[in-house]
């Protein structure tokens, strides 16, 4: 009885040490847990009733040790009735973290029912995958991004999709083309396929040990490049891309040299900056608050929905309280072709206070349209710009709108950025 009782305690210890267990990494301690709370709280209040239902947030919730089991529900039910009405027209990573946010939620996504119809997002994903797998043959580009594809690499393993270890090994090697926007390392794309190969790694779908050894060696590169992205103070490529690259490096300890990352530094300087509104978009509190859990997307599977605590209470937020009109501030803003160098042109804009940089973009259209008109669409972060005076990104070309203040490419999105008084904002036609 004893020795039984021994043995299950070794095995549930070894299980919650293994890569991908759930208690990896490190978390937040007990006196950090309200920062994280207001943070999941704030996330729920923030999504907007009139956009559609995002996946990424009801997957941190899942991955979140406090629930409010009503919102999950809610958010599952959103999801699934999205999905069959649209899923056909989603991208391929959508498609994945559709899948994830099921799985996550012990809902099967072979069989997601809503409004009397049923969708199996594993069968539509494999199309999808497959459709990008062509057009990387065909033009040298996937339809999407390589961040997408890892995405669709993830959720194919978790749920054995029959997914070819052979390919997804040669799909994600080290390449410029890759894992680079322009001169920049994507630590998030990189972050994604880490988790992708570990998950392969894992479930071990193929027996050819070629494989697994080229697996590793993209993991080991991957870890490498994410590490050289770390800064002193614990941030990785970004604050943003911060929370994915700690859930890649957490469940690749392996591959990682003593002392070569220190989690709790990263996840202190990541609590820092939760008070100051870093994580407002709710996009990116849902991409930080796995790793504050000491999760990670390779989790999802593993999650016991009957065990969860109801212990999120919401309460209705208080209206912020009147104040006086703020003062104005000016700005310099600038649209320019920097692709075929057709145009530069600089205007001075006067907003309140408080501005985002979108307001800055819509004073210079109202006050010059023929030079500063532009269009944006709505996506999971916010506005996308996607024209400006008439010239129109273009990811087939691999352009797209680039956003910048004093010269310096921004972190954030026109509907995030605040501007500052003499700033110098520019919006500049560039190639990734
Ligand atoms: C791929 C990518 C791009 C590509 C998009 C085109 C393409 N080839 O797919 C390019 C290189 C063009 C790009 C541009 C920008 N990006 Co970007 N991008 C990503 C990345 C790596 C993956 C997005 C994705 O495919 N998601 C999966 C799909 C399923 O979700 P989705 O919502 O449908 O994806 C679409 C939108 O996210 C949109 N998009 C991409 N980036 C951004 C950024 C903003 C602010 C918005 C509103 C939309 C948007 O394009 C995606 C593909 O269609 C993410 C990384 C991440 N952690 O999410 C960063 C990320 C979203 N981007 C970021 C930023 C800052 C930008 C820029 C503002 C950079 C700049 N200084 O100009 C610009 C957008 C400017 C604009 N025109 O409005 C940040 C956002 C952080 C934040 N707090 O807002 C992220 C998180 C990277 C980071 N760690 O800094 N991006």
């Amino acid at each position: 009885m004893m020795r039984h009782l021994v043995i299950m305690l070794a095995g549930l210890l070894l299980l919650s040490l293994a890569p991908g267990g759930l208690c990896q990494g490190c978390a937040v301690s007990e006196d950090e847990r309200p920062l994280l709370r207001d943070l999941e709280k704030k996330m729920i209040y923030s999504v907007d009733p009139s956009a559609p239902p995002n996946p990424s947030i009801l997957l941190a919730l899942r991955l979140a040790q406090d629930h409010n089991k009503s919102i999950e529900r809610d958010m599952l039910n959103k999801l699934s009735q999205d999905a069959v009405q649209r899923a056909a027209t989603y991208s391929s990573g959508l498609v994945a973290l559709h899948i994830l946010a099921q799985e996550a939620s012990c809902s099967d996504p072979r069989r997601v029912s809503a409004n009397g119809s049923t969708i199996d997002l594993v069968q539509l994903l494999k199309q999808k995958f497959e459709a990008e797998l062509q057009n990387i043959q065909n033009y040298g580009n996937p339809l999407t991004n390589y961040y997408q594809l890892s995405l669709d690499v993830l959720a194919l393993c978790q749920q054995n999709g029959r997914l070819l270890p052979a390919i997804a090994s040669t799909l994600l090697s080290p390449d410029h083309k890759k894992y680079y926007f322009g001169s920049n390392f994507s630590v998030d794309t990189a972050a994604v396929a880490v988790l992708a190969q570990i998950c392969l790694l894992t479930t071990r779908q193929s027996h050819l040990p070629m494989v697994y050894e080229k697996i590793r060696e993209n993991v080991q590169w991957l870890v490498d490049k994410i590490l050289d992205e770390k800064s002193r103070d614990g941030v990785i490529g970004n604050i943003y891309s911060t929370g994915l690259a700690m859930q890649a490096l957490s469940v690749s300890s392996e591959y990682l040299k003593p002392r070569a990352w220190s989690c709790p530094q990263t996840l202190h300087r990541v609590l820092d900056e939760i008070p100051k509104g870093t994580f407002n978009n709710p996009m990116a509190a849902s991409q930080i608050i796995p790793s504050l859990e000491g999760r990670s997307y390779l989790n999802v599977s593993e999650l016991n929905c009957s065990m969860d605590p109801d212990n999120l209470p919401l309460s209705t937020p208080r209206p912020p309280p009147p104040t006086s009109p703020p003062p104005n501030i000016r700005v310099t803003y600038t649209a320019a072709d920097g692709v075929g160098i057709t145009f530069n042109d600089s205007i001075r804009v006067t907003v309140p206070w408080g501005s985002v940089f979108l307001k800055v973009m819509e004073e210079a259209q109202n006050t010059d349209p023929s030079k500063f008109s532009f269009t944006y669409t709505s996506s999971s972060w916010g506005p996308y710009i996607t024209s400006v005076r008439g010239l129109a990104a273009n990811s087939t070309q691999h352009t797209y709108w680039q956003l910048l203040s004093n010269g310096s490419p921004l972190n954030q999105g026109a509907g995030d950025y605040v501007v500052s008084d003499g700033e110098r904002l520019e919006v500049r036609f560039s190639t990734y």
